[in-house]
Parts: C-alpha cells; sequence; structure tokens
C-alpha cells in the first residue's frame, strides 16, 4: 500500500504496514495487531511524547542494567518489528543477553524469531534451545533458557504480558518493562517501567546507558531513589491533565 508521507499519521500508518507485514510471516502473532493497537491508544492518551516520568524510569533502567551481574532482555514477536536493532544494540553495550520469548508459543515461529533476530548482525540469540522452565506461570511462555532468562538476575521485558512479569518477580529478579499501558498488571509489578512507546523508550534508554556508564555511584544513587508506584502515578496524572487540557466541544 502506497502511503503518502504528507498524511499526518503517516509514521503510525508505516509502521501499521510494517506489522502488518510481519504478521503475515508468522513474526508478529495475530493479537500481537490487537496489542499494538491498545499500545497506540495508550500513546495518543500520553501525548505521543516521551514524559517526564517516562524518562526518569528510563534512566532507572539504564543503572538497573548496569549494575546487573547477568542482564537479559527478552524479545517477542511485536518487540522485534518494532524495534529489534535498537534493543540489540542497547544489549551490546550493557552486556545482555538477548533471548526470544513468546507467549503464542511454537517452535516454528521461535525458530522464525530467533533468525529474524539474526538477520540484525553479529549477535547471540538464545531461544532455540529452551532447557528450564519458569515457575509459576501457566502458558507456554514459561519455558526459557537455562544460561538466559533463568538465571538472569535483571530482565528487561519490553510490552510483556502481566502473567510473565509476576512469575519472574516471584523468581526473584529484577523487572525493567517498557509498556505504554500505566495501569497494566506489567507495569504494576515490575520495579521499573517505562511508560513510553518502546520506539522512544530503547533509544533514550540507550542515551542514558552512555550518561550512566562511567559513574557508578549515580546510578546506584537513581536505582535507591526511584520508586515505580509513584512513577506510575505520574504517568496517569500526566494522561488526566491531557484529557483535561482537551477540551474539543
Ligand atoms: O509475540 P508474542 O506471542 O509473545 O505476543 C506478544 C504480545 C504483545 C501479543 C503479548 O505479549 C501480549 O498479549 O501482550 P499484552 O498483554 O497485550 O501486553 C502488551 C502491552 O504492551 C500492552 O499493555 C500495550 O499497551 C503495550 N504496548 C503495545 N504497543 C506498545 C506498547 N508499549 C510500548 N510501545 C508500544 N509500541
Amino acid at each position: 500500500m502506497d502511503i503518502s508521507p504528507d498524511h499526518p499519521r503517516y509514521k503510525s500508518l508505516v509502521i501499521r504496514e510494517k506489522m502488518s507485514k510481519l504478521s503475515d510471516q508468522g513474526i508478529v502473532a495475530r493479537t500481537g495487531l490487537i496489542a499494538h493497537g491498545r499500545g497506540e491508544a495508550f500513546d495518543y492518551l500520553i501525548g505521543e511524547k516521551t514524559t517526564p516520568a517516562a524518562k526518569h524510569a528510563e534512566e532507572a533502567i539504564a543503572a538497573y542494567l548496569l549494575e546487573a551481574q547477568n542482564p537479559v532482555i527478552t524479545i517477542n514477536g511485536n518487540a522485534a518489528a518494532l524495534c529489534a536493532e535498537e534493543l540489540l544494540k542497547l544489549a551490546s553495550e550493557v552486556g545482555a543477553k538477548v533471548e526470544v520469548n513468546i507467549f503464542h508459543w511454537s517452535s516454528e515461529r521461535l525458530e522464525k524469531l530467533v533468525s529474524y533476530l539474526e538477520t540484525f548482525g553479529n549477535f547471540e540469540i538464545l531461544g532455540r534451545n529452551q532447557n528450564a522452565v519458569l515457575e509459576n506461570i501457566a502458558s507456554d511462555r514459561a519455558r526459557c533458557c537455562r544460561e538466559g532468562i533463568y538465571s538472569a538476575d535483571v530482565v528487561l521485558i519490553p510490552l510483556e504480558d502481566g502473567d510473565r512479569a509476576k512469575a519472574l518477580k516471584i523468581a526473584g529478579k529484577t523487572v525493567l518493562a517498557i509498556d505504554l499501558n500505566p495501569l497494566s498488571r506489567t507495569s504494576v509489578e515490575s520495579d521499573a517501567t517505562a511508560v513510553d512507546e518502546i520506539t522512544r523508550a530503547v533509544p533514550n534508554i540507550r542515551q542514558a546507558v552512555k550518561d550512566l556508564k562511567d559513574d557508578q555511584k549515580r546510578r546506584r544513587e537513581i536505582i535507591s531513589a526511584f520508586d515505580n508506584r509513584s512513577n506510575l502515578n505520574e504517568s496517569v496524572n500526566c494522561i488526566k491533565d491531557n484529557l483535561t487540557q482537551q477540551q474539543i466541544f
């Protein structure tokens, strides 16, 4: 489909087309398109920009990743379609492993996603050999890699469902999320949630990694001062403010 760059929602339409194509290829789950729509709706409500609260959470996520002993970034169909290259760059900058972990599970889809990520360069992608099971999770999403998610101390889970965020917490991990919905179980369960669109959030986290790389004292201060619940409240307040300012009639 030809999309005119003059269209006021050009970027959104281009991304939708890409998601749709990758859904045909089996990279994005069909319900991933619905999840994307929910994300777009929340992005509208927060004003389609990084809020000060999101910036603050992105700094905390960078600090947690740099302080981790064994960080892992998990990638599902939506995250791969929207932000693969940036997520892989972030992983190499913080020394994190990358593991494909999907909700709509089939060995064929897992292979497709791992192979898709491998086309972005010389990155090691975990996921083909799921030899461990995360407890307290009912779906196939419990399958994971012993050398990846299973043994990680800090896990970044972009665009995740709430069950898995909770299971990772119960397993004693520090959970970092990117989720446009400040009310989602994932957002609430996590230790730090960036309520931001993934393609804005990941470059911001990468910038914060650059800024904090050589400053462990500052990283520790950021982590100890960060309160996810009050940060989420700030995002909710931002939505409220946006709505009260938009008096259409
Ligand atoms: O590839 P799979 O099989 O692992 O499936 C992936 C999806 C995303 C379908 C699966 O994890 C799922 O169903 O997720 P949920 O429960 O719909 O949660 C996804 C969350 O991501 C929702 O809270 C959305 O608001 C949020 N979201 C969607 N698009 C974006 C987003 N957050 C940030 N940036 C986005 N572009």
